[in-house]
């Protein structure tokens, strides 16, 4: 642990907040992160799950690998942790704008109650018709041959994720609300996959602090104004009464 104060960090009120999270915010939830140890990289290689190239090679491997994980998300004992809780009390009791901008896939933001929630990697509970393009919620396991509900086309649905080599969802909000922070914190996140572990440094070079809480140092740790370390139910709520405590 570096470092438990937010001397020099702190923003003043009415200052809006951007907070970055990763699989390590969802881990204690009961939800593998992907490059831990036991983490889902350690199962399936990514050039086999997680690429468009995948996809159009074996649509129903790809398949199975998101409906297994959209089964273990609707498991009862996955709930959002204190983290989550801790994220959406700031949203709510921060006198400026809380932004949760997650890479995560999970809804555990939103069933803790944020509601100004980004995901840039996509969502679980979505596919996405290639035909007509329509976004739809989905619970279900999904297969090749299923028909959109939309367009009625078949074999177009997908799950509505972002693969290696795609863009990344709603780009220009998410550097629009970076440019304006007046505090960037980022949770649970190895800082390996890029353009979310390039944001550190955009913030830096703007001069804006940053706070980084996750359970080891990761890949851009240095470029972090402040360092706390330790598991995400833990340090994430401490954080928070600390920042909301004046
Ligand atoms: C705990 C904890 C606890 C554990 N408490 N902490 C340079 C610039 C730009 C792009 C590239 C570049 N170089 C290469 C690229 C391309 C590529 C990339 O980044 N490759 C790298 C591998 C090098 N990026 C892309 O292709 C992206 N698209 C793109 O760049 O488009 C062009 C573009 C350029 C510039 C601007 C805009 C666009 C797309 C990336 C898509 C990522 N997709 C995945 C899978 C899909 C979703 C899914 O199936 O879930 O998203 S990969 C996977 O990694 C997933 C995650 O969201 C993502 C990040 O992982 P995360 O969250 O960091 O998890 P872990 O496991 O790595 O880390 C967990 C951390 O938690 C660890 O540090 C633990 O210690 C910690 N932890 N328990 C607190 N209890």
């Amino acid at each position: 642990m570096r470092s438990s104060g937010l001397d020099g960090i702190r923003p003043e009120p009415g200052q809006p907040i951007v907070v970055l999270t990763g699989a390590g915010i969802s881990k204690e939830s009961g939800l593998d992160t992907f490059r831990d140890a036991d983490g889902i990289w350690s199962k399936v290689r990514i050039e086999d799950v997680a690429t468009y190239e995948a996809f159009a090679h074996d649509p129903r491997r790809v398949h199975a690998f998101y409906n297994e994980r959209r089964r273990g998300l609707l498991n009862p004992t996955v709930q959002p942790n204190a983290a989550h809780r801790a994220l959406a009390r700031l949203e709510r009791d921060w006198p400026g704008q809380v932004l949760v901008v997650t890479q995560n896939i999970d809804d555990l933001h939103e069933r803790a109650g944020s509601k100004n929630l980004i995901h840039m990697h996509g969502e679980l509970f979505k596919v996405a018709c290639e035909h007509c393009r329509a976004v739809l919620e989905w619970r279900e396991d999904l297969s090749r041959d299923m028909r959109c509900p939309d367009c009625s086309r078949a074999a177009g649905l997908r799950p509505h994720v972002v693969w290696f080599g795609e863009m990344p969802l709603e780009m220009e909000r998410i550097y629009q609300a970076l440019g304006a922070a007046g505090l960037f914190v980022s949770i649970g996140t190895s800082g390996n996959v890029y353009p979310a572990a390039g944001f550190v440094s955009e913030i830096r070079a703007q001069g804006t602090p940053s706070i980084e809480l996750n359970l080891e140092p990761s890949e851009g740790t240095s470029l972090f104004t402040r360092a706390i370390h330790g598991p995400a139910s833990q340090v994430v709520p401490a954080f928070v009464d600390n920042l909301l405590v004046r």
